[in-house]
């Protein structure tokens, strides 16, 4: 079951500047803020809400760290903007498992490393209807990485 926005991913050219935005702007703090390097990212969490599954919903603003990543190449094509959506659930593989068999491409063989230590796969945008959809198990509370 997918039980929460985890979080909503936005491309931007500059993070500090970006997270200075939104604090100045509506009061969000960075809860969390690290770099993936497998995904070519800088990245800030910012705490929305916790939700009643246990989880949270956060903003997730996305620096690229090298011009041949993703949000890179994204961010050239598209300008800064909503890259992806990500839905919350407790079980990452058994989701995956799930919607492949209704025809729809998981990219990843086997869940990778997203923020905070959890566990993320994404759906291909041409069969979602144009939208980056992520999967994600977030890590047990009591080892989340902050
Ligand atoms: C690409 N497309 C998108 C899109 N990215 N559509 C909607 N939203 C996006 N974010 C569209 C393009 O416009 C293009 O459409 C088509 O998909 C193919 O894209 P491409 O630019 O030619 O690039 P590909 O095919 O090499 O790669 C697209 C793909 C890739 C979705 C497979 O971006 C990918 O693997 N994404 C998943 C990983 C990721 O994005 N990581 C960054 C966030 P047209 O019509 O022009 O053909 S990391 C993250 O979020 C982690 C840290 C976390 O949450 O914890």
């Amino acid at each position: 079951m997918l039980t929460r926005i985890d979080h909503i991913g936005i491309a931007c050219f500059d993070l500090d500047k970006t997270v200075e935005f939104y604090r100045a702007t509506y009061g969000f703090e960075v809860f969390h803020s690290e770099v993936n390097e497998e995904q070519g990212v800088r990245e800030a969490m910012l705490k929305i809400n916790d939700t009643s599954d246990g989880g949270a919903s956060y903003l997730q603003l996305l620096e690229p760290t090298r011009p041949d990543s993703t949000v890179a190449k994204w961010l050239d094509k598209n300008g800064e903007g909503v890259h992806h959506i990500a839905f919350g659930t407790a079980d990452v593989d058994g989701e995956a498992a799930g919607i492949r068999d209704k025809g729809v491409r998981v990219l990843y063989e086997e869940p990778r490393r997203g923020s905070m230590g959890s566990r993320i796969t994404f759906l291909h945008p041409k069969d979602c209807h144009g939208v980056l959809t992520e999967l994600v198990t977030s890590a047990p509370v009591e080892s989340q990485e902050h």
